[in-house]
């Protein structure tokens, strides 16, 4: 069969199938995943409805309570993950608190946590522009047998086992990781069935777009402002052009697509930037590294640092190695 004409659900198979003392847990989660995005998916593509149907809040010709898109997405989510008894924990950007999951058989035996933004970057629903599901996968480090515990889910990202998002765009598109290489899966509506069509993604080493929220730039730090005066001299290959949609999994999938790189510095001295360290830049710097790229707090390597909080914020810059390596000199050199 060649590449192309492959499923999902067969690569899934295929994968697990190379590993011949694999448990299959890791496969059923991915697949766990495929289905609550497909359920997503189906939601997210009537948003435009919205106004023909009714706003959130209100009630539906089915005398359903109609949600927000992304407390839908979140509750899909929960619900397909717990329902699969597949997980010991699920984290989402969307609740406080984690959620520990027994397993099926009430022993606690499953070994995965997972960590998922379920609709990131919602703002751009209204706009119909895309959005993003963004998930993150770790072995358990407390005993099995017992419930989860915090320190599950606050392990360092270079302890993920997978990591992935699926783009709600002008189509979607599941991609993920589970540590050899990252693959893109491409939703066929009329089917239902994602096939492959981007394996092995990589990040071209030099890229010619970045993407940053420049109405924030009064609140860079030096070095941050040089690198952005930078991408638009006209010198070289530049000036770069400035894409920037406001939706990470978005500007990210363009991004490893084309070359680019991706900045959410820290604003001012009190904050940390604006994305999540466990939901959004850990997921993400494990696909960045997976795809050749480089990911970085601007100081320190993303998936080297130790959170702290759940909900914790970090800043973020990600993307072609070499435009990331001059990011990183412009702020080294400011410090
Ligand atoms: P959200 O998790 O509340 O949706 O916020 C995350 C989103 C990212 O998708 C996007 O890159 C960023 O926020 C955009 O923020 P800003 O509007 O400040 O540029
Ligand atoms: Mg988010």
């Amino acid at each position: 069969m060649t590449n192309q004409k492959m499923t999902l659900g067969e690569f899934i198979f295929d994968n697990q199938s190379a590993f011949p003392y694999s448990t299959g847990e890791l496969s059923k989660l991915i697949n766990a995943i495929r289905l609550a995005a497909k359920i997503t998916n189906h939601e997210v593509n009537k948003a435009g409805l919205v106004d023909i149907l009714g706003d959130a809040g209100n009630t539906n010709v089915q005398g359903e309570n109609q949600q927000k898109l992304d407390v839908y997405a979140n509750v899909k989510f929960i619900q397909t993950l717990i329902q699969r008894g597949i997980v010991c924990g699920i984290a989402s950007e969307e609740e406080e608190d984690f959620i520990a999951v027994n397993s099926h058989d009430g022993k606690n035996s499953n070994q995965y946590v997972i960590l998922i933004d379920p609709l990131d970057g919602s703002s751009n629903i209204d706009v119909n522009a895309s959005v993003g599901t963004i998930f993150s996968i770790y072995r358990r480090t407390s005993p099995i047998g017992k419930p989860v515990e915090l320190k599950d889910f606050l392990q360092p990202g270079n302890k993920q086992v997978a990591a992935g998002y699926v783009m709600y765009g002008t189509s979607t598109i599941l991609v993920y990781s589970t540590g050899r290489g990252v693959n893109g899966f491409t939703l066929n509506p009329a089917l239902g069935t994602f096939y492959l069509s981007h394996p092995n993604l990589q990040f071209p080493e030099n890229g010619r777009i970045y993407s940053v929220n420049e109405g924030n730039y009064v609140h860079f730090a030096q070095g941050v402002k040089d690198y952005i005066k930078y991408c638009q001299r006209e010198e070289e290959n530049r000036p770069y052009s400035s894409r920037y949609i406001g939706s990470l999994v978005s500007d990210f999938h363009r991004n490893l697509i084309k070359g680019g790189i991706y900045m959410y510095p820290r604003i001012g001295p009190r904050q940390n930037g604006k994305l999540r360290l466990t939901y959004e830049c850990n997921p993400i710097a494990f696909l960045t590294e997976q795809a050749n790229g480089v990911a970085t707090t601007g100081y320190e390597r993303i998936l080297d640092v130790k959170p702290t909080a759940l909900h914790q914020r970090e800043a973020l810059f990600c993307g072609s190695k070499n435009m990331v390596e001059d990011l990183i000199h412009f702020v080294r050199r400011d410090t």
